[in-house]
């Protein structure tokens, strides 16, 4: 035993851990808030080139900037891939390919070719996804017609209805909605002759295939009927009907806006948006396309790459998550920092309604990821910022507040099955993934036990144990969810060690036995997965194939997940966490971060991936601190 932990010297671990501090000191913006960059594909930025042509406001300078970004993402094989290492996806090449022509990028340049030839290979424009095509569409360079047909009549029907617009995950509704005015309007701004792309028909525009996604379940089935008569009813629609359906959902639309244009936080009900309301007759120059064109520019980063666009930003998420790092790693509650943080987050509580309302009763008193985003809260920011909040020395009767209209929320939000969605309640109508518009992503927000598992620890560090309620549920949903491997799945972080690292140490906190069955099961999928670095790693691919769980090259990320997680089961005396520990130590820089250029978040499981610039560095800082700790109480 002895031996083994001795591989970390403590004057190393000591230097380790304050250098990493002192790094993420120097990142804290003056406000209080931390805020790195949400990395995820090119489609983000292709489609605000397509955005900015549309609406004619794009500049020869911006294109030519975006075409850079665009052509230094492009793999050596010609595609264009949605992660670090990952497979060329076709519509995300395709996309970046009609984005380049847009641009001006000579079509007969070898990096164009390469990436012809690769999306020929892989059948061409019509094996993209329905987002892809929708664009196209809107471009001029795909049929209308060819895509699922999407009602606006939707916002019709009321709420108790078994099917309705919040039957959708939140993300799926504010996309939806404008997609469907899209789609009866059928507005084309074409693009100009030498950008078009007859090129990426494999057997030519006229022998295109044009049938919609195929589903073959039985809902599937039902859905594809309903298609067709959707198409009958399109060509005599009620009149009186169909005018009310588009106010009611321009009505939906404009409502949504928030304070700094944005909707939901999210590049695509933002930029679906904008063109719905520009296509029902609001002009550039009105204050809600004003206001919504110049919300991207805190989205945009600049650099020696070119222009991006971030599909998302995290700075509630990397504030509370670098706050918790640096509580681990022994700054007091009254740090500086720390309380600058704590009244920044203070300010970001949320007290106003959201469409989380159609499913709880709960007062306001959540946090959204973003900046601006009131009308959606979600859960697991809320627990991760107050746990945050909790070891931070604040103005109590302020925090005491905070506090508790935050837990009142997030109870009043906890789902049927004892879990927690991420923005809704109940959000769980799993036959609507069979829908011929849903071959992307997910579109539902049910319970997941890695949000759970914040929720939980949450209730642990206010004191909750066993025997309240709200916490046993929780707790009988996690173990339900517990995989025949031992591990638990990670719906928003890559992948069961995400899961895995959630649920132990909110076990942990709970006092729930260390001893039992369960948690060793947990304990010994993670050492079973331990590289022979000392670190830890899962490939993205993991999502779909099960021999890859737990299994990939190394990352500090998702290395400090796997400690987190066997520090909070009882194995800080271990050699497994003396070798991770000692794989980190190895690998943090000479100015106290760490490298990862793979993508460890995950927005939709392999179909949308995000490599947050911070995870690399507050996660490790944690597991450090908290490897210190347990050190400290062994000593
Ligand atoms: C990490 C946990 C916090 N919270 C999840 C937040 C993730 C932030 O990143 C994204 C969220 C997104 N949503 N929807 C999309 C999305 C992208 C993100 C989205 C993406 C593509 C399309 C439609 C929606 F980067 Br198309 C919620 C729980």
């Amino acid at each position: 035993m002895l031996k083994e932990t001795a591989t970390v010297a403590s004057a190393d671990l000591d230097r380790a851990v304050e250098r990493a501090a002192d790094w993420l000191l120097r990142h804290q913006y003056p406000e209080g808030y931390w805020w790195g960059e949400l990395e995820s594909n090119v489609t983000i930025t292709a489609e605000h080139l397509f955005f900015t042509h549309i609406l004619g406001i794009g500049t020869q300078e911006l294109w030519e900037r975006i075409a850079r970004y665009i052509l230094s993402e492009q793999r050596p094989e010609g595609f264009w891939a949605n992660w670090h290492g990952g497979p060329g996806d076709l519509s995300t090449t395709v996309e970046a390919y009609l984005a380049l022509k847009l641009a001006g990028v000579d079509p007969d340049a070898p990096a164009m070719r390469k990436a012809r030839e690769w999306i020929l290979a892989q059948g061409g424009v019509e094996r993209t996804r329905v987002f892809t095509k929708i664009w196209l569409a809107m471009l001029g360079e795909w049929p209308w017609e060819a895509t699922p047909m999407l009602p606006p009549e939707l916002v019709l029907l009321p709420k108790w209805f078994p099917v309705n617009l919040y039957s959708f995950a939140s993300w799926a509704r504010g996309t939806i909605l404008p997609l469907a005015i899209l789609r009866v309007l059928r507005p084309v701004w074409p693009i100009p002759a030498h950008a078009r792309i007859d090129e990426l028909f494999p057997r030519g525009r006229a022998g295109a295939d044009l049938s919609l996604p195929r589903k073959r379940s039985a809902w599937g089935r039902f859905f594809a009927g309903m298609d067709r008569l959707l198409r009958l009813y399109e060509r005599r629609p009620i009149r009186s009907l169909r005018r009310l359906a588009l106010q009611r959902a321009e009505e939906w639309i404009m409502e949504r806006q928030e304070a700094d244009g944005c909707w939901g936080g999210i590049q695509p009900p933002w930029v679906y948006s904008l063109l719905a309301l520009y296509a029902l007759g609001h002009a550039v120059d009105s204050p809600v396309l004003q206001r919504g064109i110049a919300g991207f520019s805190r989205y945009a980063i600049e650099d020696e790459r070119g222009f991006r666009l971030q599909s998302c930003i995290s700075p509630v998420w990397d504030t509370a998550l670098s706050m918790i790092a640096l509580q681990d790693a022994g700054l007091p509650p009254d740090h500086p920092a720390l309380v600058r943080a704590g009244r920044w987050l203070l300010s970001q509580q949320i007290f106003v309604g959201g469409d989380w309302q159609v499913r709880c009763s709960a007062r306001p008193g959540g946090w959204a990821f973003e900046f601006d985003n009131d009308r959606y809260p979600d859960t697991d920011d809320t627990a991760v910022v107050m746990m945050a909040l909790l070891n931070t020395k604040l103005p109590e009767q302020a925090k005491g507040f905070a506090l508790e209209r935050g837990l009142e929320w997030l109870l009043g939000m906890q789902s049927k099955n004892g879990g927690w969605g991420a923005f809704d309640r109940d959000n769980t109508k799993t036959f609507l993934r069979e829908i011929p518009f849903a071959d992307f992503g997910e579109i539902l927000d049910p319970p997941s036990a890695d949000v759970t598992g914040h929720v939980v620890e949450l209730l642990g560090r206010l004191g909750y144990r066993r025997g309240f309620r709200p916490l046993d549920r929780a707790v009988r949903y996690l173990l339900r969810e517990q995989e025949e491997d031992g591990s638990w799945y990670g719906r928003w972080g890559v992948n069961h060690i995400y899961g895995t690292g959630a649920v132990l140490p909110a076990l942990s906190a709970i006092d729930f036995p260390l001893d039992d069955g369960r948690v060793r099961r947990a304990v010994d999928f993670l050492l079973s997965r331990q590289n022979a670095d000392g670190g830890w790693g899962e490939d993205v691919l993991s999502y779909h194939r099960p021999e890859l769980r737990g299994r990939g090259p190394s990352t500090p990320s998702q290395t400090a997940w796997a400690l987190l997680a066997l520090l909070a089961a009882g194995e800080a005396g271990s050699e497994a966490v003396a070798r991770g520990v000692a794989y980190l130590l190895r690998t943090q820089r000479p100015d106290g971060t760490w490298d990862e250029p793979y993508f460890t978040g995950t927005g939709f499981p392999t179909d949308f991936m995000i490599r947050y610039h911070l995870y690399r560095h507050y996660f490790p800082l944690m597991a450090l601190g908290r490897f210190r700790q347990a050190q400290r109480r062994a000593a």
